[in-house]
């Protein structure tokens, strides 16, 4: 099947869509799309997807070419017509196993109204490319502000991973060996501000998870320009980014 991604690999939702589809061991054609820059928001863009949005896919299937925009359903999608479905059942079973998607689509739906609202690596960005006088007021004005909002996610994701330890289950969200595409989604969003100095300090079962994920050689290999831009942030912008000694 034809297939192509159009995404970047600073975008969290991006990276999980990128991952789950070498995970599935299905061909692509990667086409970077410079969002920060504005080539979401182009005319060439809007044909492919007019929510203007990455990551966006566009897949050959059973003679229909499907335009699709928004990780999630891309990702759903991608499970249901992978060939190896006893790979992609792993990752998310659809109508196969009706307990454990609805389990899954629990998380992405939390995940989506709650860790990904307060998303702020753009704001890190700022923070690490603006004059060194408007440093402290971006970090007192927005930064502060989100991480007071993700510290309620983060600690249900704490107490979580806790409860499935103490039941003895694996540290994944479903509590199986093998993680989900909920796993990825989230792990993508935190791993990236973890790679710009955020550290999971007060919340040691959420970064052993995110360890775990981080071992993949898929997530490994599609996070290495998060890890590098990361490092430069971290060698450049000293204590402004002290991101986890706020409250
Ligand atoms: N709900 C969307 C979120 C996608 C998203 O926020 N993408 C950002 C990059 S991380 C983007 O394309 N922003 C460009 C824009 O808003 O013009 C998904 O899961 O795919």
């Amino acid at each position: 099947m034809a297939t192509t991604l159009y995404a970047h690999r600073l975008s969290q939702p991006s990276r999980a869509a990128e991952m789950l589809l070498r995970e599935l061991a299905i061909e692509y054609d990667f086409h970077e799309i410079d969002f920060a820059g504005g080539e979401t928001r182009t005319d060439e863009f809007d044909a492919i997807n007019p929510f203007q949005t990455v990551p966006a896919l566009v897949v050959e299937h059973d003679g229909e070419t499907l335009h699709l925009a928004e990780s999630q359903a891309i990702m759903m999608t991608l499970c249901r017509i992978a060939e190896d479905q006893h790979v992609a059942q792993r990752w998310y079973p659809g109508e196969q196993d009706i307990p454990r998607s609805s389990k899954i689509d629990q998380w992405l739906a939390w995940y989506h109204n709650n860790l990904r609202r307060f998303d702020m690596f753009h704001h890190i960005m700022n923070l690490h490319l603006t004059l060194p006088m408007l440093k402290r007021e971006i970090q007192a004005t927005l930064l502060e502000p989100l991480q007071e909002g993700l510290r309620p996610g983060l600690e249900r994701l704490e107490a979580h991973f806790q409860h499935q330890q103490r039941s003895g289950h694996a540290p994944t969200l479903l509590g199986d060996e093998h993680p989900t595409i909920a796993d990825l989604a989230m792990g993508c969003e935190l791993y990236q501000i973890r790679a710009a100095g955020y550290r999971f300090d007060g919340y040691p079962q959420v970064d052993a998870w995110l360890e775990g994920l981080a071992r993949r050689a898929h997530f490994q290999h599609v996070s290495e320009a998060v890890d590098a831009q990361g490092r430069e942030i971290r060698q450049q912008s000293g204590d402004y980014l002290a991101l986890d000694t706020f409250g």
